[in-house]
């Protein structure tokens, strides 16, 4: 009788210890491959999400089309709203909440676009090709 009880329990135990394998397994393989590049009407945008840095850190873009950045805050009140971009000339503190739209004309290939914080401790590039 006693034996029985402890198979049982054992066996669930087993049971239950492989479903949360499988399930975990699934899901980990997600945050590599994020798309946040979109080609409308002839004009590539890329949106990068400030708070707590920039993510994704590290995007690919098509070179040689108009494109424009999308930086989108969220309850962003970190110093990721500082935005300087030295390439273009640009430095903003963004709003806690919204999305700035920036115009960065036609990118060339092999040039990488950084992106970084007012105190250079948070950064983003893009890579065109
Ligand atoms: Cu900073």
């Amino acid at each position: 009788m006693n034996k029985k009880v402890s198979i049982i329990i054992t066996l669930s135990l087993i049971i239950a210890i492989g479903i949360i394998f499988i399930s975990s397994g699934n899901t980990t393989d997600n945050t590599a491959s994020v798309q946040n590049t979109e080609i409308k009407d002839g004009v590539q945008y890329i949106t990068i999400d400030a708070q707590g840095g920039y993510s994704p850190q590290k995007s690919k873009a098509q070179a040689g089309i108009p494109t424009k950045l999308i930086v989108k805050t969220n309850g962003t009140y970190d110093c990721s709203l500082s935005l300087v971009i030295r390439s273009i000339n640009y430095q903003k503190i963004l709003p806690p909440t919204g999305e700035e739209i920036i115009d960065i004309g036609i990118p060339t290939a092999g040039v990488p676009f950084r992106g970084v914080c007012g105190m250079g401790m948070y950064n983003f590039e893009i890579e065109f090709s």
